[in-house]
């Protein structure tokens, strides 16, 4: 019998989720109460019992990233005396997004808590993060997470097991009180589902008749490193050289583990200088992926074009399941949209985030979606997944070399060929000040309900559309409004420019900037040359610079 005190608590300011969980500074998560608040908020809103966590099976993993033990310890105490009936969890509590999504369908489990920041850097000074999913394995929806936020506000005492500190660093099963606690190898189920995914002999095949081509993973000390290592040195058979930073740290090595061409820097040098075919690099948590090729970089947006281009033919999961339909968060390039028109498939815009993507694959309206932000992935499961993206491509890059020698610069070059290129890039402002950032939107919002904007002209482009974009759920019907502030020209280039969801501190502006071409010569042009001229109207129509002090991003990706 397990004791249970009931401790008093005081609700805490902010607790509300945004586009991917609560995400905060390791210090804030570390006040007295205020994990504890948060994951006693979680389990109360728990939508498939109206009594919250009793009797649920909850599948826990983190990205190992600085303070997960502490957490684990607080969701098991929690837990207990909520009468959840079993927590399924990674062994040191590392599982990635993607595999805690495919665990929790395996087992049918009610829900999962995941423990990260994302990409944003970890340790004592850094970021943690806390995100509910459901029991479709994807992120908890709108309803949910405002669930969660209400609840949080009312607070005031919290159920807390009395029990002793579990160990989570050896498999096998244990009980406390009436709960089971089963700690998991994290890698193994999302490994053989991956092989159920993709043709590995074929994969295996391409590497063994093209000895010359190499790769290079980067787990960037996140998750994904121990998944990276199983598929491609283990199951592959590539050299031990093809994996790089594959071991999971607390800080990620104090790196900023986000797959973009500013930090994965490591990768994209070693990739040239070491003139590696292929490299790929993954977030901390598993869910990111970027893809780089020698002398080539696909945009994200290029990236899961491509893949919807070629699922039928090279993946035999859709040559089994088929392509239903595809869909693209709204600030992403265009390239997909052009896919999903010559292929004669459903098609579908939604809000930054990738719980807008859940409800279109439980119907069974969308098979392949992605985002700018480095996000890619399918209806296998209801994360996007930086490992499957990858091996995407090597499915890709297998296939179409069986008729002749491509790259990823070849592959990239052979769909514009066919689609012409949709130039993309994204502009981040970092910490600005919150109030000058939410002033900028302000702005521009007034000037679209007064529609000072459509048909004004702004250098060679002219306005044809301006709109705050707002989402209506085909599924349940839901409204989602003010999700950015969408700027549309005539030639079908755009503006973007909407607050990032997903920042701990202060507001992170995003600039999105788009230009479609036809003209076969403009291809191989460098995106920022190419895009120069859309910036620059980007610029001078938000005055980002008066409203924020800043004269350059953070980041360009
Ligand atoms: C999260 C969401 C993504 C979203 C991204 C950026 O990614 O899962 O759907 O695109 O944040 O969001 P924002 O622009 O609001 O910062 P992750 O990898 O951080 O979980």
């Amino acid at each position: 019998m397990v004791n249970v005190n009931t401790v008093q608590t005081k609700p805490f300011e902010g607790q509300k989720p945004g586009t991917s969980g609560l995400r905060k500074r390791v210090k804030v998560f570390q006040q007295p109460n205020y994990t504890e608040n948060f994951i006693q908020a979680v389990l109360k809103a728990i939508p498939e019992s109206d009594g919250g966590a009793k009797g649920a099976t909850l599948v826990i993993g983190g990205d190992g990233r600085f303070y997960l033990n502490e957490v684990l310890q607080i969701i098991v105490k929690l837990s207990v005396a909520a009468g959840v009936k079993k927590l399924v969890v990674g062994r040191d509590g590392i599982v990635s997004t993607p595999a805690v999504s495919c665990i929790i369908r395996k087992i049918k489990a009610t829900g999962g808590i995941l423990l990260t920041a994302s990409h944003n850097p970890g340790g004592p000074d850094a970021d943690f993060g806390i995100k509910y999913n459901c029991s479709n394995g994807g992120p908890a929806p709108e309803s949910v997470t405002n669930r969660i936020y209400e609840i949080s506000k009312t607070l005031q005492n919290l159920e807390i097991a009395d029990i002793p500190k579990v160990d989570f660093s050896q498999l096998g099963t244990q009980h406390i009180g009436d709960l089971t606690l089963e700690v998991i190898d994290g890698v193994k189920d999302y490994v053989e589902y991956m092989k159920t995914i993709f043709d590995f002999d074929e994969i295996r095949t391409f590497f063994k008749n093209n000895k010359d081509f190499k790769m290079l993973f980067d787990g960037m000390n996140g998750v994904t490193g121990p998944y990276g290592y199983r598929l491609f040195v283990e199951e592959l058979g590539l050299p031990e050289s093809s994996v790089m930073r594959f071991k999971p740290l607390p800080d990620f090595g104090g790196a900023h583990p986000d797959p973009n061409l500013t930090y994965a820097h490591d990768l994209v040098e070693r990739v040239q200088a070491e003139n590696y075919d292929f490299g790929a690099a993954s977030d901390g948590d598993g869910d990111r992926n970027m893809i780089i090729g020698k002398d080539a970089f696909v945009t994200p947006s290029d990236s899961v074009a491509i893949i919807a281009h070629y699922a039928k033919e090279a993946i035999p999961y859709f040559k089994k399941h088929g392509v239903n339909g595809l869909a693209r968060s709204m600030p992403t390039s265009q390239a997909l949209d052009l896919v999903a028109k010559k292929q004669g498939l459903e098609f579908f815009e939604v809000p930054t985030g990738w719980k807008f993507f859940g409800n279109l694959m439980d119907a069974g309206r969308c098979s392949i979606c992605g985002e700018e932000s480095f996000g890619t992935g399918s209806d296998h499961v209801r994360e996007k997944d930086g490992v499957w993206a990858i091996l995407a491509w090597l499915s890709i890059i297998a296939h179409v070399n069986k008729s002749k020698r491509m790259g990823v610069q070849d592959i990239l070059q052979e769909h514009y060929k066919v689609y012409g290129r949709n130039f993309f890039s994204r502009y981040d402002y970092e910490e600005v000040d919150s109030k000058g950032a939410e002033d900028m939107v302000e702005r521009l919002r007034g000037m679209i309900e007064k529609n000072e904007l459509v048909g004004k002209t702004c250098g060679q482009f002219k306005i044809a559309k301006a709109d705050d974009f707002a989402y209506h759920d085909p599924i349940d019907g839901s409204e989602s409004k003010k999700q950015g502030i969408r700027i549309i020209f005539e030639d079908g280039s755009r503006i973007v420019i909407r607050l990032s969801g997903t920042g701990s501190h202060g507001a992170t502006v995003r600039l999105y900037v788009e230009k479609y071409s036809d003209n076969a010569a403009e291809y191989p042009k460098p995106t920022q040359e190419a895009l120069k001229p859309i910036i620059d109207v980007a610029l001078e129509l938000s005055q980002l610079e008066k409203f924020t002090g800043r004269k350059e991003p953070t980041v360009i990706t």
